[in-house]
């Protein structure tokens, strides 16, 4: 499994002020936003890309197109929604499929509650879209969800994963890459990650 550990002076430089208990959800939205359109900069280094034909005022030009049709963004809700706009802000004409997905508090398991994707699914790289990589549950049930539907290329974008997340996905994918910008100590016994950001969701969303 391929892993980028994103160590952009900016990338860490926001990252240190997520970290902040007294960064608001505007700013804490505004700041995993930042971090995850450069996450997604990374992710499509590789991305294949056509040439055009364009009229330009010194006459024809072929000139680079990337295909939006051949990508979907794949936000796992709720905390995933807060990480989309930045990758949008880099794909704007990605078809978003959505993933529902509630971690069962008691048992660590994810829950599907939500699955909504794109046409053609067979055809496109899926960027799978959350702020944490904890147990890897979710992130391997959505992986299952997308492989199913028959998507070849996962690429999956996190803030911030645990190395028990990362060892998860590898057993299971070790095709699909990994895009994030910290790799973080551990899992407490509730499976959050230390030092971590705390719940992504809440602070993206403002909830207690
Ligand atoms: N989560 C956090 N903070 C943590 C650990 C987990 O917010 O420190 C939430 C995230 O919202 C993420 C989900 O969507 O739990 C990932 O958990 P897991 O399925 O990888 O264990």
């Amino acid at each position: 499994m391929k892993i980028v550990e994103v160590r952009h002076p900016l990338v860490q430089h926001k990252l240190g002020k997520l970290r902040d208990v007294g960064t608001d959800p505007v700013l804490f939205r505004q700041l995993a936003s930042e971090i995850a359109a450069m996450l997604a900069y990374e992710a499509t280094r590789e991305m294949p890309v056509e040439t055009r034909s364009v009229p330009t005022w010194a006459g024809p030009l072929d000139v680079a197109h990337v295909r939006a049709e051949k990508v979907t963004l794949v936000p796992i809700l709720r905390a995933g929604l807060g990480f989309l706009p930045g990758v949008q802000a880099m794909l704007p004409a990605a078809a978003v499929s959505v993933i529902g997905l509630r971690r069962n508090e008691a048992t660590h398991q994810p829950e599907t509650y939500y699955e909504r994707l794109a046409d053609n699914m067979g055809e496109r790289t899926a960027i799978l879209i959350d702020p944490m990589l904890a147990t890897g549950g979710s992130a391997l049930a959505a992986i299952d969800m997308l492989k199913a539907a028959g998507c070849r290329q996962v690429k999956c974008l996190f803030l911030v994963a645990a190395p028990e997340g990362l060892r998860a996905l590898e057993a299971a994918h070790p095709d699909i890459e990994v895009y994030v910008a910290a790799v973080d100590e551990r899992l407490n016994e509730d499976a959050y990650i230390l030092p971590g950001l705390g719940d992504a969701g809440d602070r993206l969303f403002g909830t207690p």
